[in-house]
């Protein structure tokens, strides 16, 4: 029996004909990746956070100063709240297994890139590595130029937060915060950590270099928490 011709369910429950013009068109749709109204499943507008404009480039935004780590110096040190500290070098970090994720940047400052291809390690992987003690609430990020930001553990877990060395198949430039940084999709692009050093994990929160500066403590750009309201 051909796809086409199984009997649908409907949004009731009961089954449609097989062969009516409805099943035909649900079913391109859902090839498609439209939902029943004919949408393409993320049109701009649900695609692009309030406040938020589309740029093609990709801006470079830090505090001026950018380390240049040559990769046989170059170290990533997981310390603080978990049972297996890590300090990895370039090779055992390449050693790691490698997660490809396609997703968006939004800055603080208005600008929103999509379809950004990174490559690196899962922190869901860096996880099951390390292993978090129970007395872990939240990860400092260090970074090579003294920046620091903070994130609530469940925050750094995200399923799309990659370690990344590479964007667009290519090795992260030093301006972009190579040899390594971190990314987290899900937040304002200031949680994303270049030139990343040491992740602390803490029993408890403490803010970062921005945070402690009046940005949002918890930075999701959906709910447009750029800077803190009290603090
Ligand atoms: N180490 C470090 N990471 C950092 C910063 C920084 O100054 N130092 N700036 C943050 C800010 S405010 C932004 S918007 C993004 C910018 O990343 P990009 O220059 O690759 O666009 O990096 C974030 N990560
Ligand atoms: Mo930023």
């Amino acid at each position: 029996m051909s796809e086409d011709s199984q009997p649908q369910a409907g949004p009731d429950g009961a089954s449609l004909p097989s062969d009516s013009k409805l099943t035909t068109t649900k079913q391109r749709w859902a090839r498609e990746g439209k939902f029943l109204t004919g949408r393409v499943t993320r049109p701009d507008s649900d695609r692009l956070p309030p406040g938020q404009h589309l740029v093609r480039d990709w801006p470079v935004l830090d505090l001026g100063l950018q380390p240049r780590i040559p990769l046989d110096h170059w170290r990533l040190d997981v310390t603080g709240e978990v049972e297996h500290p890590a300090s990895w070098d370039w090779s055992a970090f390449g050693a790691l297994k490698q997660t490809r994720e396609v997703t968006d940047i939004h800055c603080v400052t208005t600008w929103s890139r999509y379809d950004n291809r990174w490559d690196g390690v899962a922190t869901r992987d860096l996880l099951d590595l390390v292993m978090p003690k129970a007395t872990a609430t939240h990860v400092v990020l260090h970074s090579y130029d003294g920046y620091t930001t903070n994130l609530a553990l469940e925050d750094f877990a995200a399923e799309d937060a990659l370690v990344v060395h590479s964007w667009e198949g290519k090795p992260l430039t030093v301006e972009h915060g190579g040899p390594v940084r971190l990314v987290v999709p899900h937040l304002y692009f200031w949680k994303s950590a270049k030139w990343l050093k040491q992740i602390e994990f803490r029993a408890g929160d403490r803010r970062g270099f921005w945070e402690e500066r009046g940005y949002h403590n918890h930075a999701d750009p959906w709910k447009e928490e750029r800077y803190s309201d009290d603090e």
